[in-house]
This record gives C-alpha cells, structure tokens and sequence, in this order.
C-alpha cells in the first residue's frame, strides 16, 4: 500500500499522541519529492523541512481546516477530536451518520459499481464503467465521511475496510500520476482536453480525493491517498498544465480543487498548490469559454471581477470556498473585497429562509435576486453545505458573528433536512412547499432516496455530520471562541498551549439556556468570546451569577478575564415563536409568513393538520399578543424528539376547489374558520408517509 518514500519516522514519533497512534507508526509517510513544481511562482518548500521546521501542526491537531499558520485567519480551527458532542440535539444525528449513514452508504456505492470502476481497471472485475463522470467522488467525499467520523472514536472494523477502499483506488494510478476511472481505455486521449475540462470533473474529482485524502490522514496518520493525489498533482497537473508557456491551461469546470489545494499547502507546507489555486481561481485567458458557460461553472475569468452569485449554486459556493482559503493565505485584498460583495448578494437576495441556495431545478442554478421559489425551489443539499463551508471560511478571517448565523440557518434547517432521521435516505433538493401528488412523474412522490445515480448530496451530508465537532470552538491569540451550542466537552488548549476544557451543557436548540465550565489548568487572563445569535433578541451574559453587560444580538461578546478553573459562563437566549416576512420582492412569499423557533424553521405537514385542513387554506394568525397564540410542547415520541408548535389559527371556509378561478374583488374579507394548526421543524419533514408541505403560509390578523 502507497509508497516507500522516506518514512518519516521522527515525525511520527513526535506527534503519535492519540491512542491510535501506535498501530500507525508503521505506515507510509508523506511522499514529497515528485515533479519540480512548474509554476514556479511561490518558493517550493519541501514537506520535509516544514514538518522539521515543525511549522506545520501534527496531523491530530489538524481541524476541519488547518488554518495555524494561515496569516490573514483571525480564528483558528480546533481539531473534531478536541470535542466531544454529548447526548442532545446533534448526537443522534451523528450516532445514526456513523451507525446507518456511512455503513449504508458504503453498501450503495458497491451496489451501484463505483468500486468495480476501480477494480475493472485491474482486471479484478468484468463489470463495465458505472456512473456519470463524477463517480468517483463519491468514493471520496465517503472516504472523508468515515476520516472525519473516525476522529470522533476509533472504528478498527469501518478502517480496515477504507484502507482496503484506499488501497484500490491507489492500484490503478499510472507511472505519470494520472488517477480517474472515467478517462481509462477508450478516453484516453480526452482526458484533460479543453471540452472535458468543462464537462468531465476530472478536476473535481482530484478535488474531493484530495479532501478525503486529508481528513482520512488527520484522522489516521494514513497518508497513501494524500500521497497519490501529491502524485497526480505534482507529476500529471502540474508540469503540463497552467500559466507556463509549455503548459496547457486549466478550466475549473466545476470548482472544487481550488480549496483542495489549499488544505494540501495547509498540510504539506508546498506553496505550489497555493500558486496553482490562485492560478485556477484566476482564469486563463487561453481558454476560451462561451460567456454562458462562464456563468454556469463560475470559473474561467478572475474570481475578483465577479459581483453576483449567479449560474450552479454548487460551483458557485465551492468557488468561493476556495476564493476564502485563498485570501486567508494571501490576504489579497481584491478578493476579500469581492467576497464581501458576493456574500451581501447571498444574504441580501440570495438565500432561502433554511440556508438553502440555489433557487432553479434548470442548471441546479442561482435565479434572479430575490427569486426564491417555494415548491420550485432546487435548494441542493450540497448547495447548503457549500454555503455552510464558504461561511466558516468567512468567519476564520473575520470573526464576525454574522457568518456564524449563516452557518447555524443552514446547518439546523437545510442541511439537516436533507438526511432521514434514520439516516438511509437523502434529499437531493430541499424545497419549502411539497406535494406528493405533483412532486415528480418520472420520481415519484418520494423526495428521500437511498441512492442517486448523481449521488453527491449524501456522502456530502455524512461528511458534513462527522466533521460536525470541528465547528463548535475556534482560538484566536488572545483566546478561545464559541460558535455553536449543545452538550459536549471541548478538551484543547489556547494559543499559548495552555490547556483548557470547557463543558457545555444545554437544551439547545429546544431551550435557550447554555451553562459553560470553564477549566483552564491554571488561571489565566484570555478573552472569550460567546457567540449571541441574530436570532436572539434580549439574550443575558453572567460570568459566576454576575451579568456581563453589552450582548448583542449577532455578535461575539468578549469577556475578558482572569479565568480560573470552575468558572461558569451562563447564557439565556429567550427562544419565542417567531413570525419573520420576506422582504417583499420575494413575490413567493408575499402575504406570507413564516414561523421559527431559535435557530430553527418551522414547516406544517398536511398529515398533522386537523379534519385533513389543506395546507393551500391555512391562515397564521397574527393577532397584538405576538407569540402568545403560539404553544409548544416537546414530544418526545414525535421524529425522535421535536419541540412542535401549536397554533389557533384558521382556515379558508370553502376550499378553493369550489370556487371559479376567477371571481370579482369582493370588500368583504373571505369566510374563514378557526383551526388548529400544527407544525414541527422543517428538519424532519417528509420522514412519515408522502404528504404535502409548507414553510410559508398565508395569515389574517385579528
Ligand atoms: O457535478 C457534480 C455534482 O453533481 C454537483 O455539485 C451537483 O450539483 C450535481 O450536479
Ligand atoms: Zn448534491
């Protein structure tokens, strides 16, 4: 398995601290000395002299991003295994990502061929070429699933099996580092070719090797994979492509290797793969590309002329993840100006109420601002956690709470809407209105699937859940940052290394009330700072019983002291009901409102509403005492446990169906009838029988 390169033995050694440790000291170490790099515009630092130089943190210190050396990030990751996420809200999710998820999904990828594609290649199977071009990501982005899981407890069974996954895709790599299973035999001669390019992923699926690659070595200490996608990049890419006039160009065709290149400078110490991102995320003017396409793959021209998030969501929000990564190394200011641009368009006009993006089923696409449709929407899975990743990069270089709201919409309501509750099938789109009975005559009306023959949303919501941890503290140099709530137990320590944990206790999201114990291991002046949600109007800081004045309402609050061990930090965040409206060019929700509850959405399902009531005439109502005609009550037997919203609201009196299409305008208001409504978290729809839904509703005030 992988190469014989030098076995960096001293490394090992002063970083095997974990438990696992032990059992690794006798794989292979990172390879470093393949091609010279071609673009020769960043120095070419040897992996060697930086793990020497011991400037790059050991691989279990390593978090979702390695931001600790990154000069422009104000805040630093901490790695997933420093936290331990307890019994609440998320560990069930996550219980059910490392028992169902990732198990099922491992079982769905051999199904449907996509280790044959690799194994064909070496004649260990007759099975012909299965999938779309993009295949073998899947293996990938499950491979980082199971590297990011693994982190949060060693799995010897789950391990061998990816090593033994690992170990066939490295067997078909060629002598000149070439490795993708689609371009093999016939298609030889396309690979790379300028149209493949633009359809053909093969930069894709590098991309995702590389991710896998890396959360499988953070977790394991296994660098085989990172090793030959190294290969890949430094004997194949490299020396023939880019700016060089003896290289050819490179079209991103679906950005995804820009960020992965950067998490492999972030990991190697190799400035080349910074240089060649920055080079990709440039465009090259070689490549002549039809101002459509220019659109759709958000690639091909200079990331910094960009001023509006347009064409497929996905490349869209992967683009500008590896635009963030490349500012947080660069600190060009061209490109952090036009992310903050780019990041107004998206929470300005761009983004649903849930954190999904991406408003078109034609091209998986962006719309118009403001185009938001309900029933319509696309809201891609992979289009939210493309969302949640470009966010955590903002918030590395910035520290702005406001990038964490985003983080926190997408996280608790488009992303975790799209896998079951028990964890076996997947939402591909993530609309805000639902009728089984129109959903998809080719489909059927079930919008949870085990599998896609484009199976990219799933493995991306297992990776998703298992690096969860990795999102809930940063440090910063004068401290330690908290940006998520649930029980758990962070065990680092703060930039000066002094150790600190930190126990959080919580009802969150269901309740507000957040009790942390801080435990330094001796007292110590440092600041920190407790993230008080936008959501949250009138939130209460104490520090040992004593209010802490100044919480705002999406804001990081500092709380600067000299911390001692036991000291407790508690935080009310009231959660109310609450009715939020649409700006009103989002002509979908004209009239409309929407209910949310903390950092979550609600939605009603036909199937709770009493005397079967349509969704199509049920009215919110809005009276002076807001929040008052909302009651709530958790049910613990109910999708596993959900707080779920009651409501005297009411009802049209004649359904629609009754009535002509059009009528004269009539200055009586229409009849209508009192009725219960019901609604639960938009998380945990379409987990009962096919039913409709709806996120936003008609109201009448009284
Ligand atoms: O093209 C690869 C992936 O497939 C995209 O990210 C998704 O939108 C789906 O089209
Ligand atoms: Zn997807």
């Amino acid at each position: 398995m992988g190469s014989d390169h030098d076995v960096s033995r001293r490394r090992f050694l002063s970083t095997a601290v974990t438990s696992t440790a032990a059992s690794l000291l006798a794989r292979p170490a990172l390879s470093f000395a393949f091609g010279e790099p071609a673009l020769g515009l960043g120095k070419a630092v040897s992996f060697e002299t930086e793990v020497a130089a011991g400037s790059i943190s050991p691989w279990q210190d390593q978090g979702v991003l390695n931001l600790a050396n990154s000069p422009y990030a104000k805040l630093h990751t901490v790695p997933v295994r420093a936290v331990t996420i307890e019994e609440g809200f998320w560990s069930k999710r996550r219980k059910t990502n490392i028992e169902s998820s990732i198990p099922s999904m491992r079982v769905e990828l051999e199904d449907h061929g996509r280790m044959d594609n690799f194994r064909r290649l070496v004649g260990k199977s007759s099975a012909p070429q299965k999938g779309p071009y993009y295949s073998d990501s899947d293996i990938y982005k499950w491979t980082e699933a199971v590297g990011w899981a693994l982190q949060s407890g060693d799995r010897p069974e789950l391990r061998s099996v990816t090593d033994s996954m690992i170990r066939e895709v490295v067997a078909i790599q060629e002598p000149n580092g070439y490795l993708n299973t689609y371009y093999q035999n016939d298609r030889v001669p396309l690979r790379m070719q300028p149209h493949e390019q633009e359809v053909g992923h093969e930069m894709y699926c590098l991309g995702h090797m590389l991710q896998g690659a890396i959360a499988y070595y953070r977790a394991t200490g296994d660098p085989t994979l990172m090793n030959a996608g190294m290969k890949f990049l430094d004997n194949f890419v490299i020396p023939n492509y880019g700016p060089g006039a003896n290289q050819k160009p490179i079209i991103s065709g679906h950005p995804e290797i820009e960020m992965s290149l950067i998490e492999l400078y972030r990991t190697t110490g190799k400035h080349q793969y910074v240089d060649l991102a920055g080079y990709i995320l440039h465009g090259d003017e070689r490549a002549t590309l039809q101002p459509r396409a220019i659109v759709y793959m958000f690639c091909g021209i200079p990331f910094t002329t960009r001023t509006k998030l347009e064409g497929h969501a996905v490349r869209a929000m992967y683009a500008c993840c590896g635009a963030t990564d490349y500012y947080l190394e660069t600190g060009d200011p061209a490109y952090w100006k036009t992310l903050n641009v780019l990041w107004e368009d998206l929470s300005k006009r761009q983004m649903y109420i849930t954190g999904g993006v991406g408003a078109r089923a034609q091209g998986e696409a962006f719309g118009e601002p403001y185009e938001l449709p309900n029933a319509q929407a696309y809201g891609e899975s992979c289009a939210a956690i493309g969302n949640m990743m470009w966010n955590w990069r903002m918030l590395a270089a910035s520290g702005e709470a406001r990038f964490t709201d985003v983080i926190e919409r997408a996280l608790y309501n488009g992303i975790n809407s799209g896998m079951s509750l028990d964890g076996t099938t997947y939402c591909y789109r993530n609309p805000l209105a639902f009728d089984p009975a129109g959903y998809d005559q080719f489909r059927g009306p079930n919008i949870r699937n085990p599998w896609y023959d484009t199976t990219c949303c799933p493995p991306n919501l297992e990776r998703t859940f298992g690096s969860l941890p990795g999102y809930f503290y940063s440090t910063s140099k004068d401290g330690m940052y908290v940006h998520l709530y649930d029980n758990s137990v962070l065990d680092w320590h703060l930039e000066d290394g002094t150790p600190l944990k930190i126990q959080q206790k919580t009802n969150y999201p269901w309740g507000g009330d957040v009790k942390l114990t801080l435990n330094p291991a001796q007292a110590k002046d440092f600041t920190f700072y407790v993230r008080i949600p936008g959501w949250s109007a009138n939130a209460r800081v104490a520090v040992n019983g004593r209010t802490v004045e100044g919480a705002q309402a999406g804001q990081y609050l500092p709380i600067q002291r000299h911390w001692k061990p036991g000291d407790v930090v508690t935080l009310s965040f009231p959660i109310t009901t609450q009715l939020v409206a649409a700006n009103p060019r989002v002509s979908e929700d004209t009239a409309r409102v929407a209910v949310s509850r903390g950092p979550m959405i609600y939605c009603m399902e036909g199937l709770d509403q009493e005397n079967g009531t349509a969704l199509s005439d049920v009215l919110i109502r809005i009276s002076a005492q807001e929040g008052k005609e909302f009651q709530n009550e958790y049910d613990a037997k109910l999708l596993e446990g959900v707080v779920v919203v009651h409501h005297n609201g009411a009802a049209h009196e004649t359904s629609s169906a009754d009535e002509g299409l059009y009528t004269p305008v009539s200055s009586t208001p229409q009849k209508s009838r009192p009725a219960k409504l019901t609604m639960i978290p938009y998380y945990a729809w379409a987990n009962r029988q096919p039913t409709t839904m709806q996120v936003w509703s008609r109201y009448i005030r009284s």
